[in-house]
């Protein structure tokens, strides 16, 4: 019997006991974004991003995984501050996104590379359908705080968006976030 215990916060989505937290700086997310001069002259270790997940049961078939995401506001030229992005490894695994707090968007894509968007404010809940790849933006000023929960033998594919795009970029545009083709 699995018996590990996390504790959430549910007014600000941040979990503690046993938990795994990364963070995701600026210097890891090369060819990204569309600037990439203006990122390589951006400090690297400026944090984009931090995640907690509680992970009982780690690669598990049937397992789940529970998280918080909370990516910080920022530019990299016109670019809001966004997520990796990812497709499951496991292709035919979902997930479920919502937002305890700030402004953003959720970027999806599917296999044929078409791209769809879904805006996250607090409250909103995002099922993530099998095989399409997501990513968050944050296009507020303050920390956007995601809540996230996914089955254990998911992995994460990074390689696939790293080389083929995201379809669909979010920059400011006249004080405003526009979503446009990449
Ligand atoms: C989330 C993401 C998290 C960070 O927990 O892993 O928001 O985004 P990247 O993994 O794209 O850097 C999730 O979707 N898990 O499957
Ligand atoms: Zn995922």
């Amino acid at each position: 019997m699995v018996q590990q215990t996390a504790i959430l916060n549910p007014a600000t989505g941040v979990l503690t006991g046993d938990i795994v937290e990364s963070t995701c700086l600026l210097g890891s997310m090369e060819g990204l974004f569309e600037d990439e001069e203006t990122r390589k002259a951006m400090p690297a270790e400026t944090v984009l991003y931090k995640v907690q997940v509680h992970a009982p049961d780690a690669d598990a078939e049937g397992g789940l995984f529970f998280g918080t995401s909370f990516i910080n506001p920022g530019l990299v030229g016109e670019e809001y501050f966004m997520t990796k992005g990812h497709y499951h490894n496991k292709r035919d695994t979902a997930e479920y996104y919502w937002c305890v707090s700030g402004q953003g968007l959720l970027l999806l894509m599917d296999e044929a590379g078409v791209a769809t968007w879904q805006e996250m404010t607090p409250g909103v809940l995002c099922y993530i359908p099998r095989r399409s790849a997501h990513r968050l933006v944050n296009t507020g000023d303050g920390v956007l705080t995601i809540g996230a929960c996914w089955p254990s033998d998911a992995g994460h594919d990074y390689g696939s968006i790293k080389e083929k795009g995201f379809g669909i970029r979010v920059k400011k545009v006249d004080g405003k976030p526009k979503v446009m083709k990449s």
